[in-house]
């Protein structure tokens, strides 16, 4: 690929000193391995941690000694950290290609706080949608709300795509132990007609309430899905004013959300300030709010908020965005790690990892730095997962002796929400966080050829059977997943991406690819659809494989 913007023969990053410290450093302490880390400073897993919120971090299995602490801190400092969060809080315009405010924390700040964007304290009016959000699942929750025919409803579906449907997901599967149980939650995202399809089958429209989120009301996925919730609600409640009770909205753009047909009495709304995948503790959030309840839901943003105030007013040396932010930069810049594993041992958190992809690879993946340079250095790592215990039967085994050096996020809790005896005497939960943290210290510490030998191994075997270690991993703990513990945990990753992005002085917060995708599928779509052949002038490729398609459609039809 031909870079747009020249690269220049090195960057103002790349040139600081505090860069080339740590390059300096990473060398011979990349030849040290933790086995001799852990050796010399035997209190190690004691001292290398950090906690706030309910969180507990033990960042002793990464490969690093308290010099390289030191030297990321001062990085930190060069590429002036401290006056970047103060500037987010302040509501300084830091998204800068979209000349918008950052101001996510404003969502679940409390009620008597103030935070001014344009001269205009916003909290009063976030919490003004969090009430009527209240009331209204209230409402619902209670039966009071009901559907066209007078049947309550019984099913929610949540229509949104990327950061208006992933933090849903994700929150609506972590916190369905406090659900209300009798209801039914499904998300729809997909433009595939099978998502909306598969959604709705078992599933009587007289008993189900559809909530379109998506905050320009433009996103062709959402307003297709939509359209085909309207029609099938139309179709079998045969009345117009069924929309008024079985559709909301939640959205900044109330034109076009009246345009569809949902009458702004009925749409929730957030602010150009709350970025899409920043949005699921804002009104994008209704469905997670209709599953737990309304006093669940601020418990939820009383997690986030209790992380924000960490992050805002704790030193650097132990805020532990800070210091999972520095972590990556250290795995990604100085060891060359180009990936993440998030491996949550905690069923609930299943859609944790692809919410995760987003809120990391969509906010970091950028190569022009804010001052409009190509980056020499690497930024946003891939970061991909699954729970433990499922992925150690899978991928862990090149996590363990493949070629590549894969850091991990390890995430567990100490108390089980689910309590299950095992056929030992124990309980199944004890089973599991056994497994987390076995692993994490066979990444670490490996096996030796001569402990391998040691166990009668043959000879020819030995290679095979040993495992080098050295792979580095974090272990976050809580007590147990609650809304709160949730919420602090997606602000502790929220602000550690935006550590990175601020080191990597990139633009965390805009999505010009997302913005491309959207306008791309525009005039190929209609080219798909015309009934004559129409013209095409893309490379051979793409026009083939456009005839293609319609060829073999019509053949099939
Ligand atoms: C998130 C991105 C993107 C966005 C979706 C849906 O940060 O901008 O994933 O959330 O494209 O957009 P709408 O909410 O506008 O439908």
């Amino acid at each position: 690929m031909e870079p747009s913007v020249s690269a220049p023969s090195s960057s103002p990053l790349t040139r600081r000193p505090q860069w080339q410290a740590l390059q300096e450093h990473a060398g011979p302490l990349g030849r040290r391995h933790l086995r001799e880390l852990f050796a010399a400073d035997p209190a190690r897993g004691e001292r290398l941690h950090a906690e706030a919120a309910g969180l507990y971090l033990d960042y002793s299995k990464q490969r690093v000694t308290g010099e390289t602490l030191r030297l990321l801190l001062e990085l930190a400092g060069a590429c002036g950290l401290h006056e970047r969060i103060a500037a987010m809080f302040r509501g300084d315009r830091i998204n800068t290609t979209e000349d918008r405010p950052v101001l996510h924390v404003a969502l679940r700040a409390p009620a008597g706080a103030h935070i001014d964007v344009d001269g205009r304290n916003v909290v009063p009016e976030v919490q003004a949608v969090l009430d009527r959000m209240a009331a209204f699942s209230e409402r619902v929750r209670d039966g009071s709300w009901t559907g066209h025919t007078g049947k309550r409803v019984r099913n929610v579906i949540s229509i949104g795509i990327g950061g208006s449907d992933l933090g849903p997901v994700m929150a609506y599967e972590a916190l369905r132990h406090y659900s209300r149980r009798e209801m039914t939650f499904r998300f729809v995202s997909n433009v595939d007609g099978t998502d909306f399809v598969e959604a709705t089958r078992d599933l009587d429209p007289a008993e189900t309430l559809f909530i379109i989120c998506s905050k320009t009301f433009t996103t062709l996925e959402t307003l297709t899905n939509a359209q085909a919730a309207r029609a099938w609600c139309l179709q079998a409640l045969g009345d117009e004013r069924a929309i008024a009770k079985h559709f909301v909205a939640v959205s900044t753009n109330a034109t076009e959300v009246q345009k569809f047909g949902i009458d702004t009495t009925r749409m929730f709304g957030f602010w150009d300030w709350v970025g899409g995948r920043y949005s699921m503790d804002s009104a994008i959030g209704l469905s997670t709010m209709l599953a737990i309840g309304a006093d669940n839901f601020r418990a939820m943003l009383a997690g986030f908020h209790a992380m924000d105030e960490h992050f805002r007013s704790t030193p650097l040396q132990h805020n532990l965005p800070v210091l999972t932010g520095l972590l990556a930069i250290w795995n990604a810049n100085f060891l060359g790690a180009a990936t993440v594993a998030v491996l949550p041992y905690e069923h609930y958190l299943k859609r944790f990892p692809a919410y995760l992809q987003q809120l990391t690879m969509e906010s970091n993946g950028k190569h022009i730095s804010l001052d409009g340079a190509r980056v020499d250095y690497a930024t946003g790592p891939i970061y991909w997962g699954e729970p433990g215990t499922n992925g150690q039967h899978s991928f862990y085994q090149l996590i363990h002796q493949g070629t590549r050096l894969i850091p991990c996020d390890f995430i567990g809790f100490c108390r089980a929400l689910n309590p299950m005896p095992d056929p030992h005497g124990g309980d199944q939960h004890d089973l599991l966080m056994a497994n987390l943290i076995a692993q994490s210290e066979a990444l670490a510490f490996g096996k030796t050829a001569a402990e391998v030998t040691a166990e009668g191994t043959p000879a020819a075997l030995v290679p095979h059977r040993t495992f080098e270690g050295n792979r580095p991993s974090s272990t976050i703990l809580a007590e147990r997943l609650d809304p709160h513990t949730l919420g602090a945990l997606v602000a502790l990753y929220e602000h550690s991406v935006f550590v990175q992005g601020v080191i990597w002085n990139i633009d965390s917060f805009d999505q010009w690819g997302v913005e491309l995708g959207k306008a791309l599928a525009k005039r190929t779509a209609a080219e798909i659809a015309s009934s004559n052949d129409p013209e095409l002038s893309h490379d051979s490729s793409t026009n083939t494989l456009i005839r293609r398609y319609r060829r073999l459609r019509e053949a099939s039809a």
